[in-house]
């Protein structure tokens, strides 16, 4: 499916776009990236696009985001190679940045869906020898995608490579008892079987965005959900060059009219842990969040505080103690990490108040 504006329109957010840039400036959506590069889908088609000097001024000082995929923008009508500015985010789907442990890094803006693709668990395997294609299989890295989404994108854990289990039906009970709340799709990429229950959830005017471990069949997916012949791992390995192919972040549409971000090289364990996260946290341990509703404190955090009905419900076997501890990490985690964004949003606040301190005195004020 070929993207154009049309498959754009439709997302009921988009009113509230309307005003950014100007009265010379035409909205458009970033659908593709591959480094400073944007590929920008606006009423007069797809053309690549970069910040203006100025938005680029903002952004060094981190006083706008750097553009992402998904992002509206809004491009100067003239020009329509420039991006003027960035509309503010309804969602983001963040991850730690490479190397440095005080910024996060946008891969993807303005998402209502995460379809978390893994396998589905090996225990379950129809014959042994398909355990090592099953073994991306985690329950705790589940658990952790996504108590550290945006609370804003709702997660759907797809369990792909359905056709290598035996009784699906009894392996969707032990996933739903193990993870309380979440919902959960079985499929297989190879064989189709299952994907419509994906289709459903990116209906027309949705952006969903696909994450995964290699290998777990993200690509195999896109190509059965969009119709396209995107590359896959063995296509790859028969190329010789035992590397990834793709890099650059997409958007694909669906042939219902949702639309679908490719995220690849993006490892879930990174991710950022956005604000509210301790609503995120209460949606990824649902069963926690309703016992904690008895705790004696309002605010207890289920450590060593009296009256907490977590711990009493751990010692009476209604909350597995995988769980608890699972959540008391997770815990920790959304705390320094909010620290961490706090003091990254004071180093911001400094910069920019100098920065227009500087603009001052440079005009002789
Ligand atoms: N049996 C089975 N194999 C699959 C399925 N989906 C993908 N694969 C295989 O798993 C390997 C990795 O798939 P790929 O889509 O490249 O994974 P990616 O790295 O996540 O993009 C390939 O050999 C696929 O043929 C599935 O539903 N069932
Ligand atoms: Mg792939
Ligand atoms: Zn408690």
């Amino acid at each position: 499916m070929k993207l154009d504006w049309n498959d754009i329109t439709c997302d009921p957010h988009i009113d509230e776009m309307e005003d950014i840039g100007g009265a010379d400036a035409m909205l458009g959506r970033v659908v593709a990236q591959d480094g400073p590069i944007l590929e920008v889908v606006s009423p007069r088609g797809i053309t690549l696009a970069r910040p203006s000097g100025r938005l680029a001024y903002l952004i060094g000082l981190g006083s706008q985001p750097v553009p992402a995929v998904g992002d509206y923008v809004a491009l100067d009508c003239e020009h329509r190679t420039t991006v003027r500015a960035i509309a503010p985010r309804r969602s983001a789907f963040a991850r730690m940045e490479a190397g440095r442990r005080t910024s996060a890094q946008v891969v993807c803006a303005n998402v209502d869906l995460a379809l978390i693709v893994t396998t589905a668990p090996p225990a379950a395997a129809r014959e042994a020898s398909a355990r090592t294609e099953l073994r991306d299989f985690s329950v705790r890295r589940i658990e952790r995608f996504v108590a550290t989404l945006d609370p804003r994108v709702h997660p759907l854990v797809v369990l792909n490579k359905c056709d290598l289990i035996r009784d699906a039906a009894a392996v969707r009970r032990a996933i739903e008892a193990e993870l309380p709340g979440i919902d959960v799709c079985m499929v297989s990429a190879r064989t189709g079987e299952g994907v419509e229950s994906i289709h459903r959830r990116i209906p027309r005017g949705a952006t969903a965005v696909l994450v995964g471990s290699s290998g777990s069949g993200k690509s195999t997916l896109i190509n059965r959900l969009t119709g396209l012949a995107i590359r896959t791992s063995s296509v790859r390995e028969i190329d010789g060059r035992g590397r990834h192919t793709t890099t650059g972040r997409r958007v694909y549409a669906l042939p219902e009219g949702g639309l679908l971000i490719d995220t690849p090289g993006i490892r879930e364990v990174q991710l950022w842990a956005e604000a509210d996260a301790t609503d995120r946290l209460g949606a990824a341990f649902a069963e926690i969040d309703e016992i904690a509703a008895d705790c004696r404190f309002s605010d207890c955090r289920h450590e060593d505080e009296p009256g907490c009905a977590v711990r009493a419900a751990v010692r009476s076997g209604r909350i597995t103690r995988e769980r608890y501890l699972s959540y008391l990490e997770l815990q920790k985690e959304h705390q320094v990490s909010a620290e961490r964004r706090e003091k990254q949003d004071r180093l911001t606040a400094r910069r920019v108040a100098r920065a227009s301190r500087m603009r001052r005195r440079s005009r002789g004020g």
